[in-house]
């Protein structure tokens, strides 16, 4: 059995958001089972947690006993073991890892500084000053994204984990109107977003957030 660790409470702009929503969604792609241990911010820091994600993070995972931790570490091994999230044809693989790490690599951080200006930061005095920036960084990011879905359905041509974790980067710019310059962009994350193994996700994601803390995440 696959255990996906992840917070059964965060603040509500980050409902939806959350890391663990990429392995969820994954494990929905790749029809594996899993079961799910919700911890608070206290278990986060627990002797436990850390030996399974040495930054108190989520998401982590176990599997037949062994430890995994990064969002992106996790959805690669998933996406081993599913044809549909990583083809086995090498030219597609190479493409698809490629892509998994462009989307957390080069497109996260451009716009996780819109994050920091709009919400994490958003009191300090500097948030606004920089702004402009950051959002011209990631505004030059994503052009060069939208010239090469101009004429793809998904960023390899088929839907792999590539797009997953692209549509997962994306989703946080849902508090900005940017992506609206953007319709090639646009139309990959929606066409993942419609996938039943997203919204699935999703759904558990989000029901998930009301159950109580259990016991053992402690
Ligand atoms: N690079 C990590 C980032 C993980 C991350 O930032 N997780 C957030 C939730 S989405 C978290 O645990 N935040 C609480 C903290 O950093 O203490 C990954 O992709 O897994």
């Amino acid at each position: 059995m696959i255990t996906l660790y992840a917070f059964g409470s965060c603040p509500d702009f980050a409902k939806g958001l959350t890391r663990d929503l990429r392995v969820r969604w994954a494990l929905e792609e790749a029809g594996l089972p899993y079961e799910t241990v919700l911890i608070d911010y206290a278990a986060s820091r627990s002797s436990a947690h850390l030996e399974l994600n040495p930054f108190g993070q989520v998401p982590a995972v176990q599997a037949a006993g062994l430890p995994t931790f990064e969002s992106g570490a996790i959805v690669l091994q998933i996406a081993e073991n599913s044809e549909t999230l990583l083809p086995s044809h090498p030219g597609a693989r190479a493409a698809a890892i490629s892509w998994m790490f462009a989307a957390l690599n080069s497109i996260e951080p451009m716009l996780l500084g819109l994050l920091d200006a709009d919400i994490f930061h958003a009191r300090e005095p500097w948030a606004k000053e920089m702004r402009a920036a950051m959002e011209a960084r990631a505004t030059k990011r994503l052009a060069l994204l939208e010239a090469h879905l101009e004429n793809r359905e998904y960023v390899t041509g088929q839907f792999t984990a590539a797009d997953l974790l692209m549509t997962t980067v994306l989703r946080m710019l849902r508090h900005t109107d940017l992506l609206k310059r953007f319709p090639s962009v646009s139309a990959l994350k929606e066409r993942c977003e419609a996938r039943p193994a997203f919204q699935k996700a999703l759904a558990d994601q989000l029901s998930s957030l009301d159950e109580v803390i259990g016991a053992q995440a402690r």
